[in-house]
């Protein structure tokens, strides 16, 4: 009778228990679709929306496996506890039980073949070469990660000098890398000096940016599909790559494509107000299509220029 009654109230605070867990997110005013991102950005591009599918079914399968392992731990632990009455009779043992312990050994390896299988097709849509749709991208962005800033080139577009029209981060100026949404896009990294890491965290995507790729045997290239919405995202270097690592920030900035055309072809005339050719913020301010054409960074605030300051700061 006693025993009954104990296991009772073990069920009842097991219930309460769950109930409780599960009411955390709801108490909180998160939404199902912020739960199940588990803590990740929202992605905007399709490659994200893959990292995050595999992400949220991961956690998941972990999930059940970890209520399964809890919940045969805690019944073990409950229910076959040494009691004041126990007369010293062991419960009833498996061990060397062939079968068991073949399903126990084929079970894991069903689900690490599962993940890798998923985890593979994952990444090889991330880390493309080409567009989905077949062909080249559309468009074709070359990365050059330096201490310490970034420049963004544009080799299929010849700017008034001849040169592809590109954007270089300056002490002051934050970069901005413009792109068009709906469009795929193509990124070749390099280094002049040392390994950097090209991160969008709303591209749920880092990659590192070596020098000598080639000669590193390092996959410098990898092709997106399309951004899926226009808006400003910051970017950052996410390898420690000197003194002023922190302060390697650019941006991200996503218009519709007419936008970005019109975009490339003012940075291939010449300003009238300047007789020089349209610098990318002259240009963004040119297009004049409201908050997405601010002619500064306006996801990531300017690091201080005080780099002599923060230098003896380090030094000291
Ligand atoms: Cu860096």
């Amino acid at each position: 009778m006693a025993r009954t009654e104990g296991r009772s109230r073990y069920a009842r605070a097991a219930k309460l228990g769950l109930v409780g867990l599960l009411a955390v997110p709801a108490l909180a005013g998160c939404s199902v679709e912020e739960v199940i991102r588990f803590g990740w950005p929202v992605g905007v591009t399709p490659e994200a929306e893959a990292m995050r599918n595999l992400w949220t079914w991961s956690a998941i399968a972990s999930l059940v496996v970890g209520v399964i392992t809890w919940g045969a731990m805690f019944w073990a632990m409950i229910f076959h506890r040494k009691r004041k009455d126990d007369d010293g009779t062991l419960p009833r043992q498996t061990q060397y039980n062939l079968p068991v312990e073949l399903v126990f050994t084929a079970i894991p390896t069903v689900i690490v073949a599962v993940l890798f299988g998923f985890t593979l097709n994952v990444q090889n849509y991330v880390t493309k070469d080409e567009a989905s749709a077949g062909g080249p991208a559309d468009l074709q962005v070359e990365i050059v990660g330096f201490q310490w800033n970034w420049e963004f080139l544009y080799p299929g577009e010849a700017g008034p000098d001849g040169r592809p029209v590109s954007t270089l981060g300056t002490s002051d100026t934050i970069p901005i890398m413009v792109v068009p949404t709906d469009r795929s896009i193509e990124f070749t990294q390099m280094s002049p000096d040392v390994i950097h890491s090209f991160y969008v965290p709303e591209f749920l995507f880092k990659r590192d940016v070596f020098p000598f790729p080639e000669r590193n045997e390092q996959d410098n290239q990898f092709v997106i599909d399309r951004i899926e919405q226009q808006g400003a995202f910051v970017g950052r270097c996410a390898e420690l790559c000197g003194t002023y690592h922190s302060q390697m920030n650019f941006e991200v900035r996503a218009l519709e494509p007419a936008l970005f055309d019109r975009y490339i072809q003012l940075r291939k005339e010449t300003n009238p107000e300047t007789g020089q050719p349209y610098n990318t913020g002259e240009a963004l301010a040119a297009l004049n299509c409201g908050e997405w054409c601010a002619p500064e960074a306006i996801s990531t605030k300017p690091f201080s220029t005080e780099r002599g300051q923060l230098a003896a700061q380090v030094d000291g």
